[in-house]
């Protein structure tokens, strides 16, 4: 009877390690699953509403950020990730691919920055508003300061 009974109680025991094991396993591919939904919120933290944050930084043909946001009375910084003329100036390339070269009141005057490597500063922006500004080599490399 005793004999019969550990019997049973072992092959039962033996029944839950092999569930416990297998459910461990089952259990792993899940894991990755949680890492990799935090990592969308890391990322998305590192962006404040889609802005730059005093520096922008500029491709072979575009502003990687296509827009700025600062402080009053500050400068923007350009960085160049890859070395490419782009000449800066107001304004920006309207939707049927013209340049705009106008200057909203309260601009500073950013007459054709020539930049080619490096990182240049155009401003300082004293007065609070929202300034476009584009680059005339590059059709559609627009960016949009934002002065609060
Ligand atoms: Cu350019």
């Amino acid at each position: 009877m005793n004999s019969k009974r550990l019997r049973i109680v072992g092959s039962v025991l033996v029944i839950l390690a092999a569930g416990s094991i297998l459910l461990l396993a089952c259990a792993r591919p899940g894991s990755p699953q949680a890492s990799s939904s935090s990592t969308p919120t890391s990322t998305s933290g590192g962006g404040s509403g889609g802005c730059a944050s005093g520096t922008v930084h500029m491709s072979g043909n575009n502003f990687v950020q296509n827009c700025v946001n600062i402080a009053k009375g500050g400068k923007v910084t350009l960085v160049e990730d890859v070395p490419v003329l782009h000449i800066i100036t107001n304004g920006k390339w309207d939707s049927s691919g013209n340049q705009v070269t106008t200057k909203e009141p309260g601009a500073p005057t950013i007459g054709n920055v020539n930049i080619s490597s490096g990182q240049t500063e155009i401003g300082p922006f004293p007065t609070a508003g929202t300034y476009r500004v584009l680059c005339t080599v590059h059709p559609g490399m627009n960016l949009t300061v934002n002065v609060k």
